[in-house]
């Protein structure tokens, strides 16, 4: 087969099965587009590479399997770093490939040329400048199995314009890139594990996204049943459980129900599966869990130890190790536990004011979960909204809650949800957004418009950037700066603006059944929610602080400490 790096470039693509790339064109990515023209992927026009990079990201966290994404060189690249960051710090397979000046041009501050390569070294699991067409042969099925194996993560390919025209003749193809086989549980590792287990008196399971990355969620709940151990997750873990399952704790850390907390307090064996420690899951970390030993399973071994210094660090695939745990542990209840953690969450519930009134966040919540079914992926943003949800909404299955946890992005939610939509066409996609975060990639509703996907955008709108609000309302003594919209956009005209269905429940006489006629609406459509600016996220760890010293709605807040500032100044 005769034809030139472009063309080889996309072949393969193909080859890996890849149908819809989110990209914004340029001229030194234009031999890609012009291969790409003859091709069956369908290219979804984006209207910021930011934009892009969530769509396929969305893509790839509803999927699980690699998404791509296409930028130029110069701006382009750079408009991308932000998601590919973001993938990077929640372990996504995303192959971003981007154009590059000439290879002749490369350092002599040519147009738009910038050093990708060196941009994205600290933010990629791994990245390549291509040097001939020749080597897209090894790069592009490499590329794919890096990003998929073991710990998911970002690999970037950046191809020069001249590598892209550059002719090839090609006699045989290469495999594409697969991921490769799960990393086994070592014996010894499983046994030591069932006999912590059994020795345990209250144990806790914590899972994360390294469950849904293993597909592993139904044997996290076969290993809880089991043993009857409560099961509480992070942020990015919500879904490995179903919400509504006895023995599932909700989310642990900074906005946690304080009964989850308190139990975590209490427990005398931590199994942490695909975790990582983040500090808004842990608190303080030296006090957390403290009584506890810890048994962590992570597939990468520089989580281990990490942050706390587990009793037994495994390094395997979840899946393998909970299959490897589960042939070894006897079944059995544990009474004195379960009664225990029962009266925990009798006594300090997670408090929803305003759960009947669509115009309060924990209403609003849960209507649209009501209206959205269990089949729905959600999306959200970055902010109290994101928090809200996280509490609220009964999430039942792996891979329904597409959230940006570790970089915390604001803009993640509406280009996400677009993605999901694209790669789940059959699903119901609602993306929970705050008014900060959605004028963030806000150009993206053109891209929704246009590729006609049915998703329901959910504003929550305190004229307030809200959590920073909230922070400064708690820790710095309500000397609010900077936190406050005085502008006040109207979001259901803009989004009309972009040929979108919208409503406003403000204005609407009867918002619950506004709420119900946009769920019945075919396409996109926004529905604008007022919200108090009051309202808060509670209960709360102060960041920094250990997580049983939680604020809660009705205790009095003492003011903030210099040191607490500082700590609340890495939000
Ligand atoms: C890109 C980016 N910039 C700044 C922040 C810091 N930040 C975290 S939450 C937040 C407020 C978000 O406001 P909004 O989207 O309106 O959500 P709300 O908290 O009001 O629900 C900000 C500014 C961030 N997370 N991401
Ligand atoms: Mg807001």
């Amino acid at each position: 087969m005769q034809t030139n790096g472009a063309g080889l470039l996309v072949k393969l693509l193909e080859r890996q099965g890849i149908t819809t790339i989110p990209g914004i064109p340029g001229g030194a990515s234009l031999p890609l587009y012009d291969a790409l023209h003859g091709s069956a992927i369908h290219h979804v026009l984006a209207r910021h590479e930011q934009g892009a990079g969530f769509i396929a990201q969305g893509m790839a966290r509803s999927t699980g399997t690699a998404a791509v994404c296409l930028g130029t060189s110069g701006p382009g690249a750079t408009n991308l770093l932000t998601a590919i960051a973001d993938a990077k710090l929640d372990s996504i397979p995303l192959v971003a490939i981007t154009g590059q000046v000439p290879r002749a041009m490369i350092g002599t501050d040519a147009f738009q040329e910038i050093d990708t390569y060196g941009l994205t070294i600290p933010i990629t699991k791994h990245n390549y400048l291509v040097s001939s067409a020749r080597e897209l042969l090894r790069v592009v099925p490499e590329a794919f199995r890096i990003a998929m194996s073991d710990r998911p993560g970002p690999v970037v390919i950046d191809v020069p314009k001249d590598v892209q025209l550059e002719p090839i003749t090609l006699e045989e193809w290469p495999e594409p890139g697969r991921a490769t086989a799960a990393m086994p549980c070592p014996t010894a590792d499983a046994r030591r594990a069932a006999a912590l287990l059994e020795a345990a008196r209250r144990p806790v399971l914590l899972v994360g996204a390294g469950v849904l990355a293993a597909g592993a969620s139904d044997l996290v709940r076969e290993l809880a049943e089991a043993g009857s151990i409560p099961v509480a997750a992070t942020l990015l873990g919500l879904g490995v459980m179903p919400a509504h399952h006895p023995l599932f704790l909700g989310m642990v850390g900074m906005h946690a129900a304080r009964a989850t907390n308190l139990i975590l307090e209490e427990c005398d064996l931590l199994v942490g599966l695909g975790i990582r420690f983040d500090d808004r899951a842990t608190g303080k970390a030296a006090e957390f869990c403290p009584g506890a030993r810890i048994i962590h399973v992570d597939v990468d071994a520089s989580e281990l130890g990490k942050i706390k210094t587990p009793t037994l660090g495994i390094r395997a695939d979840v899946g393998e190790a909970l299959r490897a745990f589960l042939g070894d542990v006897t079944p059995r209840r544990r009474p004195t536990w379960s009664a225990r953690v029962a009266a925990l969450r009798a006594a300090h519930p997670l408090a929803m004011p305003g759960l009947n009134d669509t115009r309060r966040p924990y209403g609003i919540v849960r209507a649209v979960a009501a209206l959205a079914g269990d089949d729905a992926i959600v999306t959200s943003d970055v902010g109290q909204h994101q928090m809200w949800v996280a509490q609220a909404f009964p999430f039942t299955r792996p891979r329904q809650w597409l959230t940006s946890g570790g970089l915390g992005t604001m803009g993640f939610g509406l280009p996400a949800a677009i993605g999901a939509a694209l790669a789940c066409p059959d699903r119901r996609v609602v993306c929970f957004t705050g008014d900060g975060s959605l004028l963030m990639n806000i150009q993206e509703l053109a891209t929704a418009i246009e590729e006609e996907v049915r998703i329901t955008v959910i504003l929550l709108d305190n004229a307030h950037l809200g959590l920073v609000r909230q922070q400064q309302e708690l820790f710095y003594g309500g000397r609010f700066h900077g936190s406050r919209f005085h502008a006040a956009p109207d979001f259901a005209a803009i989004a009309r603006g972009f040929g979108m269905e919208a409503c406003d429940l403000e204005t609407a006489g009867d918002p619950a059944a506004a709420l119900a006629r946009a769920f019945a609406s075919e396409g996109p459509c926004l529905v604008r929610v007022p919200i108090a600016p009051a309202e808060n996220v509670y209960p709360m760890v102060r960041p920094g602080a250990a997580n049983r010293e939680m604020i809660d709605h009705n205790l009095p807040h003492n003011a903030a400490t210099e040191e607490e500032c500082d700590a609340a100044d890495a939000m």
